[in-house]
């Protein structure tokens, strides 16, 4: 029999699902030296019950204290709302469970910073879930890059819209309150493109942006009457410096109306260019400069070949994965990493790092200057 890895999870909504459908995924595709056990899902509210049972949790509780101090437990995930992510994170840690942990990592870089020390100093494994690394067209052109293809990186332009808060209808939730989500589009989509910056392009050396609440008070949620403060960015845009040179531009919404769920990046170098959207996440577009001319333009590649990173572990050539196989490969990186005893990418310092820059992002848009990361 396979030795088991225990799981306790933390958050059964959105993101819960989108991990709990990966850990039950990944052993019927990748060849797995360890049993993932659903042991325990934790949330507060009363559905809890319902969903464990629908994602085949064995049990569940309301408190993650119990997660955390739970002797059979060895992995810690956490996908609740970023205001729990560190105390939930340094318990687990101190209590030597391994951590896989929601994006942005804290509420602020000091969070960040505790949270990666804590996992350092008490040898865990440690990863924070920038999922979109994982997808294989996203890892095709981080190899295009790496080979060379695209020559030297003069932009990376990325984008990150959805509208799910256009309607000022939408009513009062957390991400609205910047004591319990940190920050709004910037931290929660700008989080993934400044990741996907730093994975594709390398690490930003100083930024100048600005942000704005467009829809400035919703309605309670439940109280229709009530209107709150809305204290998180409804939409940011930047501009950022790379260390190697390159320039950067990004913009993040929850009011790009239209946008439902579209990351879009382009690389764009002295030989090549890159596109990408997540809302066709099996292509990538390139052109290359040297092909030739009577026939040269921008072409797609379907990423679904078994010589793509994963995919020959899925379906036949063309036969799709869709937004949560970057979950199952995720999960399957970090399961990896336990069992070989290595530190995982990305992980917790990479959360840190990623903070920095939406700190920095924050800050320029206040001030109204650059800011030096
Ligand atoms: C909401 O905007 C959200 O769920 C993000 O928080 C996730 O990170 C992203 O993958 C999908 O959209």
């Amino acid at each position: 029999m396979k030795k088991r890895l225990n799981i306790g999870l933390i958050g059964y909504r959105f993101m819960g699902k989108a991990h709990s459908n990966a850990l039950r995924t990944i052993p019927m595709f990748f060849d797995l030296p360890v049993e993932p056990v659903l042991k325990v899902i934790c949330g507060l509210k009363d559905d809890v019950a319902a969903a464990a049972q629908m994602y085949g949790w064995q049990r569940y509780v309301h408190d993650w204290n119990e997660v955390v101090a739970d002797p059979e437990i060895d992995i810690v995930a956490i996908a609740s709302p970023g205001y729990t992510h560190a105390k939930i994170a340094v318990a687990a840690a101190a209590n030597g469970k391994h951590i896989f942990c929601e994006k942005p990592l804290g509420m602020s870089s000091d969070e960040a910073g505790v949270m990666y020390e804590a996992a350092r100093k008490n040898k865990v494994k440690h990863m924070v879930n920038f999922n979109y690394r994982r997808i294989p067209a996203v890892l095709l052109a981080r190899k295009l890059v790496q080979d060379g293809r695209l020559g030297r990186i003069y932009h990376f332009k990325a984008s990150y819209q959805q509208d799910w808060a256009a309607d000022p209808a939408v009513p009062y939730l957390w991400r609205f309150d910047q004591r319990l989500a940190g920050a709004g589009s910037v931290a929660d989509k700008g989080s993934h493109i400044i990741d996907l910056a730093r994975f594709l392009v390398g690490e930003m050396i100083a930024v100048a942006g600005m942000s704005d609440i467009f829809i400035k008070e919703r309605a309670s949620l439940g109280n229709a009457q009530l209107k709150e403060e809305v204290t998180t960015d409804d939409a940011a845009l930047f501009v950022a410096r790379f260390a190697n040179g390159a320039l950067g531009t990004f913009q993040t919404s929850r009011i790009a109306t239209g946008y439902k769920n579209a990351l879009q990046f382009e690389i764009g170098g002295s030989k090549g260019c890159l596109r990408f959207n997540l809302e066709r996440l099996n292509e990538l577009e390139a052109y290359f400069a040297d092909e030739e001319s009577s026939t040269q333009g921008f072409r797609r590649i379907l990423v679904t070949g078994p010589e793509h990173e994963y995919m020959d572990r899925w379906w036949p050539p063309g036969h799709i994965i869709g937004w949560e196989h970057a979950f199952s490969h995720q999960y399957y990186e970090f399961i990896k990493a336990i069992v070989e005893d290595y530190l995982p990418q990305p992980n917790f310092y990479d959360g840190l790092i990623n903070q920095q820059v939406i700190e920095a992002v924050e800050r320029a848009a206040q001030e109204k200057t650059w800011v030096t990361i």
